[in-house]
């Protein structure tokens, strides 16, 4: 019995160190392998639009030493622009950025960021900012979510050997959508003064409408008494800059067009004519020959044909 109890007793040790084993072995990859990270940091963040902000790309070395490096960072120019590079806090000693460096290419959208250090940083070097980025979004920039994504991170240790199985961790930033206060603007281009539209004629109204998000929809609207009141022309119009308009039957010489663009958010903003036009109640007397038809024209050019003749003739016989 003694000696069952006994062996009992150590099948129990040998059971608890095998669950520390196993407890260590499943801790040590984080502990004692953990790979040398690049990253981008804060890994995601909210910046509006027209808004600065700053990301670091970080460098952990994982206890290897740590000379300088070569990176390359890439990011969605049409939504942002960098303003300015710093060396990062893990230079600890006398460091400077490689020729050419950083390189900031607003265009393309690719940061290349090279820069050593010396005398190198023996092992364990410490994890810490690498280079550190100021950027702008730009004012216009749509809401949505946009890559800092890091496609090259070489890095050397303290005897110029590559840091070898880096991981790489990219970020992002998110652009809010934020409530549209800023209404559209509007131009009336025609008429915009001083024009002659008769009745029943087809007449072509046209604007230039804007908007910092975009103009939803178009009203116009004409006026017979100089802009005091309006009437609808046609409402829920495109913004294609143009509508064709058939002119009514309201003679008037102090007309005007007004037109009020839309955007999503109930935004509104108008322009109307900058002086009055005239709505003719019939057509104005034709300008003879630019405005007739060829058979108009074959008479009248007959006709002109049979004075030039009469004339010689008389001419002729006057002689
Ligand atoms: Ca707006
Ligand atoms: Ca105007």
């Amino acid at each position: 019995m003694k000696k069952n109890r006994s062996k009992m007793k150590s099948i129990g040790v040998i059971v608890s160190v095998f669950s520390i084993a196993v407890l260590l072995s499943s801790l040590s990859p984080i502990v004692a392998m953990a790979a040398p990270t690049a990253s981008i940091e804060p890994n995601t963040q909210v910046v509006e639009a027209g808004k600065s902000f700053t990301f670091n790309v970080s460098f952990d070395p994982a206890g290897d030493g740590f000379a300088g490096g070569s990176v390359e960072v890439k990011f969605n120019a049409s939504v942002m622009q960098v303003n300015s590079v710093e060396l990062g806090d893990i230079f600890a000693y006398t460091s400077a950025w490689a020729p050419g460096s950083p390189g900031i290419d607003n265009v393309a959208g690719t940061l290349l960021l090279e820069a050593y250090q010396y005398p190198t940083a023996s092992p364990p070097a410490p994890a810490g900012s690498y280079a550190v980025i100021t950027a702008t979004v730009n004012a216009d920039a749509p809401s949505g979510v946009y890559n800092l994504n890091i496609t090259k991170a070489e890095f050397g240790d303290e005897s110029g050997e590559p840091i070898l199985g880096i991981v790489v961790y990219n970020g992002t930033f998110t652009i809010p959508a934020g409530p549209d206060t800023t209404p559209p603007t509007v131009t009336v281009t025609s008429p915009n003064g001083g024009e002659n539209w008769t009745v029943g004629t087809s007449q072509t109204i046209t604007w230039t409408a804007s908007d910092d998000v975009g103009v939803t929809s178009i009203d116009i609207y004409y006026s017979t008494n100089g802009g005091a009141t309006y009437h609808t022309i046609a409402t829920g119009e495109a913004n294609d800059g143009a509508y064709t308009w058939t002119v009514p039957n309201t003679p008037s010489t102090t007309c005007r067009v007004k037109v009020v663009a839309h955007d999503a958010a109930g935004n509104t903003g108008e322009d109307v004519s900058d002086g009055n036009f005239i709505i003719y109640s019939a057509a104005p007397p034709p300008l003879a020959v630019p405005l007739l038809g060829p058979p108009a024209i074959i008479a009248l050019a007959g006709i002109l044909g049979i004075i030039a003749v009469t004339l010689i003739i008389s001419k002729k016989t006057k002689k």
